[in-house]
Parts: C-alpha cells; sequence; structure tokens
C-alpha cells in the first residue's frame, strides 16, 4: 500500500476524550519528553515547514493532535512529559491527557518512544517504556537530534539507549535527524513494512 503523503490535514487538536476522531485506520502516536523532537518529525517526515507546531522552547505542543495520513494512517503528535519549568499541577494534567490517550485510544497500533540521541535516556522514557512492552508486540524508539553528534558518539549512544531502556531482539531503534532525508526514508520503511503491510495481512 502506497502513501501519498502530500494528502495530509489536521483532522483535530484534541484535549478531551471526547473530541478524539471517530477514526477506523492503523494510528501511530509519538510520545517523549519536551523538546525531543516530536513535532519535528512529523513536518520532517510529511515535507512541511511548521503543520506540526515545533518551537525551540519546550513545552510547545499542549493539545493531541490527530492528522490524517492520504486517510490510511492516523499520526499523533502528543504533548511531551517531562518540562521541569511548568507548574505541578499543569505537569499532572498534561500526564493525564497522556495516560487517556494511551490507555483508551483502541485504534493505536503503535507508540513510537522519541528519544535524545545525545543523552541517556530519562526515568520518564523508561517509565514509558514499561508501558510500551505492557501493551505493544514490540518497541519502537527513534534517537533523534542525530546531527548534533559524532558517527562514533552516536554508536556509543545507541548502546547507552539499548541498554537504559532494555531493548531486545524484535525492537526497532532507529537514528534521526531533520537534517537527513534519508531519515525519512527510515520512517516511512518502517510504517510500511510493521504497520500498512502488516495490517493488510490481517
Ligand atoms: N539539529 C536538530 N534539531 C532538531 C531536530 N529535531 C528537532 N530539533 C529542534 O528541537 C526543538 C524542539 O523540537 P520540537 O519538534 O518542537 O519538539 P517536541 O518534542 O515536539 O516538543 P514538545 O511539543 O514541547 O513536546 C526545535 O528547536 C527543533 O528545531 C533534529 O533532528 N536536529
Ligand atoms: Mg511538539
Amino acid at each position: 500500500m502506497k502513501l501519498n503523503t502530500n494528502k495530509v490535514e489536521l483532522i483535530i487538536s484534541a484535549v478531551k476524550k471526547v473530541q478524539y476522531p471517530n477514526t477506523t485506520v492503523p494510528e501511530i502516536a509519538l510520545v517523549g519528553r519536551s523538546n525531543v523532537g516530536k513535532s519535528s518529525l512529523i513536518n520532517k517526515v510529511l515535507n512541511r515547514r511548521n503543520f506540526a507546531r515545533v518551537s525551540a522552547t519546550p513545552g510547545k505542543t499542549a493539545t493531541i493532535n490527530f492528522f490524517n495520513i492520504d486517510d490510511k494512517l492516523t499520526l499523533v503528535d502528543l504533548p511531551g512529559y517531562g518540562y521541569a519549568a511548568k507548574s505541578h499541577d499543569e505537569i499532572k494534567k498534561w500526564g493525564d491527557r497522556i495516560g487517556e490517550y494511551i490507555n483508551s485510544r483502541h485504534q493505536l497500533n503503535q507508540v513510537i518512544l522519541l528519544v535524545d540521541s545525545r543523552h541517556k535516556p530519562s526515568i520518564d522514557d523508561v517509565n514509558m517504556m514499561k508501558w510500551i512492552r505492557q501493551h505493544c508486540e514490540y518497541a519502537v524508539v527513534f534517537a533523534t537530534k542525530c546531527d548534533k553528534i559524532s558517527k562514533t558518539k552516536l554508536e556509543e549512544n545507541l548502546e547507552l539507549i539499548i541498554e537504559t531502556l532494555d531493548l531486545q531482539d524484535g525492537d526497532i531503534l532507529i537514528p534521526f535527524s531533520t537534517k537527513n532525508s534519508e531519515c525519512v526514508d527510515d520512517f516511512w520503511e518502517y510504517v510500511h513494512g510493521c504497520i500498512l503491510d502488516d495490517d493488510e495481512e490481517k
């Protein structure tokens, strides 16, 4: 199944569950720390400049944004977690918002965890991975901003990510950078191989 990535639209920016769209196609959600590059990845793979809103200030994405890709796939941009400068109440509200979505969304095929390729995954990332282990067949992790470190350092850090998140055979770990178009191909290759074509077989 081929996807027309020029045919994309924002379905809704949702806050509450009642606002989630009633879709029937496979869905992929991106989770990760605030500022890790979730919205940037969506813009890059869709070849749009500011479709999903990006900011150098953490905490940019406050709503759950559902993108319709060619009526065949829904990509979901979630608010980031772990942004310390927000008030406790706000952090809780956002955590609840992400929790409500991932725990109730039956359309969800895969939650992709994004971690910064320059750093050791945080305790929040490790907790997120525990959720993924319980709910997904295998884990999918994108290591973002890999243009910001050397190849050698990247190799080293990928090992650290594997270790910290306890990645296993069958899990997927893909380095990603918005500066490298090959990463776009890697993303779509994963989506086709694991989500769309796999779904057709069922
Ligand atoms: N150099 C480089 N910068 C990146 C990359 N991905 C994201 N950034 C930058 O990182 C910052 C944060 O990116 P966002 O896409 O807004 O991050 P987010 O995960 O959506 O953040 P929240 O919405 O706060 O959860 C922006 O300044 C981006 O330009 C990358 O691959 N390479
Ligand atoms: Mg964002």
